[in-house]
């Protein structure tokens, strides 16, 4: 069984659940194994070879997995993926059809009894479909109608802030422009996305401190660096083809710190693939020093880290003086670190930390990459803020092989974010909308996603339009969400595959399936390509070469300018059926209204397309209001975690893409058939008088007289710090509460939850 609410989460059986020890490398041969049997499952020999041998390929498609870089084409390989890019190729490209009859023959309660795995696996939604109030089935809908609903619905709103426009991080360029230039000429900038629940912090503190919210390294940095800190990241499972980029950085001599509660396979040893020594061999060592950090005391390592740097005199102090402001400030209390403090808050010995100090002051150039480790915690804009002291301190920006990198998640969020889906976009970006098309966009910022769900919560939301995602599990608090989403008068999901948000819905509920990256994307004006910006701001086209999986599936650019051209009638600014006919008139309007995109439609199909300006990287100035980086003093504070609970952590598994469950092998650490397990230390288990194998509720400790609760999980004793856990997101987000969120960028607190483990009765 799964939450307290068997909705939220179908009812699982975990009967085949088995647990052997972790994995102490990741890749090698079974990847590779892995990778084929899942796409030849799905996609069947032929379609599998077309797919993947096009998989970020200079005249291929973008990988959809993550925002990794692609190699430059002479370190490219035939084959330019890893495991799960390939299964998530799959997914996509998949043979299996959810089409009207499916819908017929399932009610919608009937849908709620399954998991989101056999969910994904039912395949690629076919047609347009609605649910009307009342009804507990969808059924056909012609485009035209749907649109016209959307149109009406939108129409009759009392504002335009009652209506919310949700972005997932797949979205194109071309089709995210769209869609906020629709938002924005309907008057809103209710453009929450995945970010706000995943880098937002991130954002928030390299804008506070560098003046721009994006990573500061390329991936020839990285082959380059002499140090490499990756904390809070999960690399071999989210961002395998990381990897072999510090695979080349070892074998040139590069160090690495891991910093991580858990000792993830892919931060250990790397057995890459492409090679036959990866196959056959012993691979890579990557990590020379684990730090087995408690969850969240990252801010207090970095921090006396950082103390010891002013203690060496290890600072760069002709980049402190030419290029900050506020060092002074931020030495004088980094001298007042206790180390008590930081011992209690991070686990970690003096010895652990000062042998870490000791590689950054020996480095003359060091790379900070991070993750949802450091981004999901109520401090995390503080905690990245400190890692950005070490970076200026060391004068570790706009330095070949040196920076910060923040890696991203979705294959384009970076981009969709510079293309104005955001709740609180820059008065800059907004006058230059105002200038290309001629009309005044709405200057109040929007909803996030947390202010999105208590908006619908509280009746001042009532349309809800998702591109992408899969918003009901990917956001907190599932139960909450769930009654939010159900309070409005419409939800429309633009969709490639069926998920839960299609089954938890506003009164009327609309389906539009879209055409996936891998798909053939024709319009009147000619084949279309789309483009995309990854994690290091190289922005590059897609194009898919596969049948669509469905002659009736239209495009996200169409299915925009569609909803638009039925919400405004003739009365428009843009002319949305041109827009849809040629996206090059999408990208004149982006060139338009962006900086960075001249010249736009001869650099991007380039063979490697192009890189977007980054001014503390490429000339080391800050666009912050005084011209300087800034440093940032915060205060150590600790997790306090009463006797008998947990701090529990929601992540993901080997065998999962987000919300989307590819299957039920967490492979590298030795759990397989099953997701209901929540992995904790061996002592606190003792301390519970519990043991491995055993069944528990896990009750949310969040105090706002709400019961949280998942229920019927296995206890896998398993090498996490004493007081921390870990267990699956999406299935313990009914955990993680509404109300508690990251200071400054609220990101919800997914890897910091309190909790307690009850025995199921
Ligand atoms: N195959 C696959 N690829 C993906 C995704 C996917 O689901 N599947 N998701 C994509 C997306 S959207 C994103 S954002 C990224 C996510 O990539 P990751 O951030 O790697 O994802 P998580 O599984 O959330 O892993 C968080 C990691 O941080 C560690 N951690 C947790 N809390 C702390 C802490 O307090 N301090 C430190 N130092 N470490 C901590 C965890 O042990 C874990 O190793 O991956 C992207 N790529
Ligand atoms: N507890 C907890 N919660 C978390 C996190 C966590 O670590 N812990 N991580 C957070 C993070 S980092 C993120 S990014 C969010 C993710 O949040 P979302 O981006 O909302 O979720 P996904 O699971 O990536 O969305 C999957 C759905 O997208 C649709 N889809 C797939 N491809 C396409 C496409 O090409 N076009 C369109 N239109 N639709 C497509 C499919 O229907 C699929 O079901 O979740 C967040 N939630
Ligand atoms: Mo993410």
């Amino acid at each position: 069984m799964g939450a307290d609410d068997s909705r939220l989460l179908g009812s699982a059986d975990e009967s085949e659940l088995e647990v052997e020890d972790p994995h102490d490398h990741a890749a090698g041969l079974k990847a590779v194994t892995v990778a084929m049997q899942r796409a030849v499952g799905q996609m069947g020999p032929v379609r599998t070879a077309r797919a993947l041998l096009r998989l970020n390929q200079a005249d291929g498609f973008d990988c959809m997995s993550c925002a990794w870089p692609d190699p430059d084409p002479e370190h490219r390989h035939r084959a330019e993926f890893c495991e799960n890019g390939a299964k998530a190729v799959a997914e996509e490209a998949t043979k299996a059809r959810v089409t009207p009859d499916f819908f017929a023959r399932n009610s919608i309660s009937d849908l709620l009894e399954q998991t989101d795995h056999w969910l994904g696996q039912q395949g690629r939604l076919t047609h347009p479909m609605v649910k009307w109030p009342d009804s507990d089935h969808y059924q056909p809908i012609g485009w035209d109608e749907a649109f016209m609903l959307v149109g009406d619905h939108l129409g009759a709103l009392g504002s335009p802030d009652e209506a919310l426009f949700y972005t997932s991080g797949r979205a194109s360029n071309e089709a995210a422009f769209a869609y906020q230039l629709f938002a924005r000429e309907l008057g809103t900038n209710n453009l929450p996305d995945c970010s706000n629940m995943c880098h937002e912090s991130s954002g928030v503190a390299l804008i506070d401190t560098i003046g721009i919210g994006k990573g500061s390294v390329s991936l020839e940095d990285l082959y380059r660096a002499d140090l490499i800190v990756l904390a809070g990241q999960n690399p071999g499972t989210n961002h395998p083809r990381m990897l072999s980029a510090l695979e080349i950085a070892k074998r040139r001599g590069a160090k690495i710190i891991s910093i991580n509660p858990l000792r993830e396979a892919g931060l250990v040893n790397f057995r890459n693939p492409q090679y036959p020594r990866g196959v056959v061999g012993k691979g890579t060592d990557l990590t020379d020093l684990h730090l087995q950090i408690r969850l969240n005391g990252d801010l207090a390592l970095f921090q006396a880290i950082g103390s010891l740097l002013v203690e060496w005199g290890a600072v760069d102090h002709d980049f402190v003086s030419a290029h900050t402001e506020g060092f002074d400030a931020w030495r004088a209390h980094v001298a007042g670190v206790e180390w008590e403090q930081v011992v209690a808050a991070t686990g970690l010995t003096r010895d652990q930390i000062t042998e870490a100090a000791r590689m950054i002051a020996d480095s003359d150039a060091t790379i900070y990459c991070w993750a949802m480790g450091l981004t999901q915690h109520r401090n995390a804009v503080a905690t990245i803020k400190e890692v950005v002291n070490l970076a200026l301190a060391r004068g570790d920006i706009g330095k070949p092989g040196a920076g910060l990198c923040p890696v991203r998640g979705h294959s384009n969020v970076q981009g969709d974010r510079t293309m104005g889906i955001w709740e609180k976009p820059p008065a800059a970006f907004l006058d230059a909308l105002a200038d290309a098309y001629g009309f005044e966009p709405p200057r109040h910022h929007g909803y996030d996603t947390v202010e999105c769900i208590h908006a619908m919560l509280e009746g001042k939301a009532s349309v809800f339009v998702a591109l992408g995602g899969n918003f009901l599990h990917a956001a907190p608090d599932t139960a909450l969400t769930a009654a939010a989403l159900e309070k409005t008068a419409l939800t429309v999901q633009i969709s490639t595959k069926l998920n839960r948000s299609h089954l938890i819905t506003g009164r009327t509920a609309l389906i539009l399936p879209t055409l996936g990256r891998t798909e053939r994307d024709e319009q009147v004006g000619g084949p279309q390509f789309v483009t995309v910006e990854d994690s290091m701001s190289v922005v590059h086209a897609s194009r898919g070469r596969l049948d669509p999986a469905s002659e009736h599936l239209r495009s996200e650019v169409a299915i925009v300018t569609g909803i638009a051209e039925a919400a405004f009638g003739a009365d428009s600014v843009v002319d949305w059926a041109a827009l849809r006919s040629d996206y090059r008139l999408i990208r004149e309007g982006i060139e338009r209204v962006v900086p960075g995109f001249e010249d736009y439609e001869q650099r991007v199909v380039q063979r490697t397309g192009f890189v977007l300006p980054h001014p503390p990287r490429d000339s080391r100035s800050f666009t912050t209001p005084s011209g300087k980086a800034h440093f940032t003093a915060s205060a150590i504070e600790t997790l306090e975690v009463p006797p008998g609970h947990l701090v529990l952590q929601t992540l993901r598994s080997h065998d999962q893409f987000n919300t989307t469950v590819y299957g039920l092998s967490d492979r590298y650490r030795g759990i397989e058939g099953g997701r209901l397990v929540v992995m904790v230390n061996r002592r606190d288990l003792e301390a519970m008088g519990l043991q491995d194998g055993d069944r528990v509720d896990i009750v949310g400790c969040w105090d706002d007289g709400r019961d949280r609760r998942v229920r019927d999980f296995r206890v896998v004793e398993y090498d996490t710090p004493v007081g921390t856990a870990a267990a699956y997101y999406p299935e313990t987000n009914p955990l993680v509460p509404l109300g508690s969120a990251a200071v400054g960028s609220n990101t919800p607190t997914s890897k910091s939850v309190l909790v307690r483990l009850e025995p199921t009765r």
